[in-house]
């Protein structure tokens, strides 16, 4: 039998900072202050946009669902991966990025040491239970000199944060609601991935996880 409330006696205290590398911090909680109003605005961004399945180049399906919000949004296909100003599912541009989610990416972004952070998308990952991210690198924005920002919403998960080379060794962060990480300069572009997300009820989200990763991808 699973057990739903995985992690819940573990939970580190909001406030903390988790260390994964010298540019590299977990932020415990950081968002949490701002939910639930995060989440309803998450919940009217993927109204405009849908959730959907995206094909990877090699033709296959991606397990978690994505949106995108901001002046561009990370689209995938069997072309391969890139950023486009338009949600090729409805046509439109993307919506707009809402001043909270500009402000939180900013300003995780300065408490991990990262000034001058001005995120132009956000993508927007919902992961149903068995859902998972491979290791890969974040490599498709153009100025890799900024961080990447990533919020994580409902059902906890086992973030796991390797090296510059997909075989170094793997470090595995389970993360919670309103944990923020935030990765940049000599670990940029560190491979990290997210285990396949257990069965599990969370109280505000229900039986999901939805990870937000800010960028400045333009
Ligand atoms: C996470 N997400 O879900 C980490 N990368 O905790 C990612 O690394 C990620 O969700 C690229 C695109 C979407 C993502
Ligand atoms: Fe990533």
């Amino acid at each position: 039998m699973h057990t739903p409330d995985l992690f819940a006696d573990e939970r580190p205290d909001a406030g903390l900072r988790e260390p994964l590398g010298a540019q590299a911090v977990v932020l415990r909680a950081y968002a949490l202050p701002m939910l639930p109003g995060l989440w309803h605005t998450l919940q009217q961004l993927t109204a405009a946009s849908p959730f959907r399945i995206m094909q990877t180049a090699g033709g296959r399906h991606m397990s978690a669902a994505l949106s995108s919000c901001g002046s561009l949004g990370w689209v995938s296909d069997t072309f391969g991966y890139r950023y486009a100003a338009r949600d090729p599912h409805t046509g439109q541009p993307w919506p707009a990025m809402p001043q909270e989610l500009l402000q939180l990416g900013r300003q995780a972004a300065a408490e991990a040491g990262f000034a001058a952070f001005t995120p132009d998308t956000c993508l927007i990952n919902r992961y149903l239970p068995g859902a998972r991210m491979g290791l890969h690198q974040d490599r498709h924005e153009r100025d890799f000199r900024q961080p990447i920002v990533s919020v994580s919403l409902g059902l906890p998960a086992v973030f796991q944060f390797g090296g510059l080379t997909r075989d170094a060794a793997v470090q595995r962060v389970p993360l919670f609601h309103g944990d923020v990480v935030v990765w940049g300069g000599v670990d940029r572009m560190r491979f990290h991935g997210v285990l396949p997300v257990k069965p599990g009820q969370h109280p505000l989200l229900g039986a999901q996880r939805i990870n937000l990763t800010l960028r400045q991808a333009g």
